[in-house]
């Protein structure tokens, strides 16, 4: 009996578990969903950490032993965060423990009140920094090709007690920066950005962690550089800079004098070891990135209902992220149906950030009436798909996920009535 082209690729599959459909004598794909043995046996992941070389981050532990220092602005934090001001050719950076106490900091030390415009299609952590400091958050929608932040929603959004916007750069890629200043100046109020899905992008010539007031960063373990848990706050403004510093350390100026508020936001020495580590192979990071967004493509493109997301012209992205939306109608399934075939192959896609901030739990009974429409926020989240990527993914798993999608939709019947 013979196999068509897309007959099963999986690992280690139970052949007793094998599909037997057949059509005209060829046994054809089938889905764990419907019955066969998943494609992967062990979960792939989206965010599953790029790791450098094991050595040189040895190396490095090595030399907190001997100094015996672990904390508390110590060499190895002040190393990372050189190289992060000569990689982004940016003034100041403040090493911090993660990205979202890094923006709380921003807030503080630009001394923001009131209202804050935010995007409501981003990470909720984006949100929490501004109403855990007692300040309102206020949404805005995002452009429905690149995901990014509308400025003119953001302008929309903005009211008599609004004293800032945070921008988002969200996939790798940067937020329409220029417009939202020029929306910023004109209403007199601060712009900052969350870049912790930004680093090592460009934009225009310009690398991202020069615009705005500040910009914050994420070396979570799981973006492509990772210092385990980490971040770093970027700005030109050296008297800002010392602000932060200090608030970073509660506040101290030296021993038994606290001259300003602040918490622990210190960024540890092992971490900057492995945020040191991780930028030694951020090209190689980011090579893998592109060469399986290219693979994705090829296996995915052509396939009705699936888009992967706009790239914004002039951008060095760092392709972090393979963002799909799904398109029902075409497709034959939905995001959601799409989503239950894959995790039952244990592929676990995502759909960042469903359902948009704004319709989380945590949000949607407390915020007064929403001031803008958040129309392409609630499209986008319906739809989005992201798939995983980085190191621990290569060509080969990407041709099975690109034959589980293609097979989903050839089942797809089949697969609207496994799940009824
Ligand atoms: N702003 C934006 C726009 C952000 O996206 C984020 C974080 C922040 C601010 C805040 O930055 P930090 O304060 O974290 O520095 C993940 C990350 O936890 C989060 O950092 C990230 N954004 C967000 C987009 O994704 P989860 O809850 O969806 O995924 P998580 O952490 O459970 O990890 C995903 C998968 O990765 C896991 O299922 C397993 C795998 N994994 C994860 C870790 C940590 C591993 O295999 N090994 C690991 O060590 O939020």
């Amino acid at each position: 009996m013979a196999y068509t082209s897309v007959s099963l690729a999986g690992e280690a599959q139970d052949s007793s578990k094998l599909p037997t459909d057949v059509s005209d004598g060829v046994v054809v794909a089938s889905l764990a969903l419907l019955g066969s043995v998943p494609r992967f046996t062990e979960v792939l992941h989206v965010g599953r950490p790029n790791l450098g070389d094991r050595q040189r981050f040895e190396e490095r532990v090595r030399g907190i032993w001997e100094r015996n220092w672990l904390t508390n602005d110590g060499p190895l934090v002040r190393e990372f965060e050189a190289s992060i001001a000569r990689l982004l050719n940016v003034r100041q950076v403040i090493a911090v423990c993660n990205a979202t106490i890094g923006l709380e900091l921003v807030i503080q030390a630009l001394g923001l009140t009131g209202e804050i415009i935010v995007p409501s299609f981003t990470f909720i952590a984006s949100v929490h920094c501004i109403s855990r400091l007692g300040l309102q958050p206020v949404f805005c929608d995002c452009d429905p090709e690149t995901h990014q932040i509308d400025p003119t929603s953001a302008e929309r959004a903005i009211g008599t007690k609004t004293r800032g916007i945070l921008g988002v750069h969200l996939w790798g890629e940067a937020a329409p920066v220029e417009e939202l200043q020029t929306v910023a100046d004109r209403h007199g109020i601060p712009l900052f950005m969350d870049a912790a899905h930004a680093f090592g992008v460009g934009h225009h010539g310009r690398m991202v962690g020069s615009f705005g007031r500040a910009e914050v960063f994420s070396f979570h373990g799981t973006k492509f550089v990772n210092s385990f848990e980490g971040g770093a706050i970027t700005t030109q403004d050296d008297e800002l800079a010392a602000k932060l510093r200090l608030m970073r350390n509660f506040g101290f100026a030296g021993f038994d004098n606290v001259i300003h508020s602040g918490t622990n936001g210190k960024m540890s020495e092992v971490s900057a070891a492995m945020g040191l580590t991780s930028l030694e192979s951020m090209d190689r990071f980011v090579d893998c990135n592109r060469a399986n967004m290219t693979a994705y493509r090829q296996e995915l493109e052509e396939l009705p209902g699936i888009r992967f997301v706009t790239r914004s012209p002039n951008q060095e992205s760092n392709v972090q992220y393979v963002v799909l939306e799904i398109d029902a109608a075409s497709f034959g399934l939905s995001r959601d149906q799409l989503l239950q075939v894959l995790h039952a192959e244990n592929i676990l896609a995502r759909r960042y950030f469903y359902p948009g901030c704004h319709r989380m739990p945590v949000y949607r009974d407390t915020l007064s009436a929403l001031r803008v429409p958040l129309t392409n926020t609630e499209r986008v989240s319906d739809r989005i798909l992201l798939l995983p990527t980085g190191t621990a993914v290569d060509r080969s798993m990407i041709q099975r996920i690109g034959e589980t999608i293609r097979t989903a939709r050839e089942l797809r019947e089949q697969v609207r009535m496994a799940l009824r």
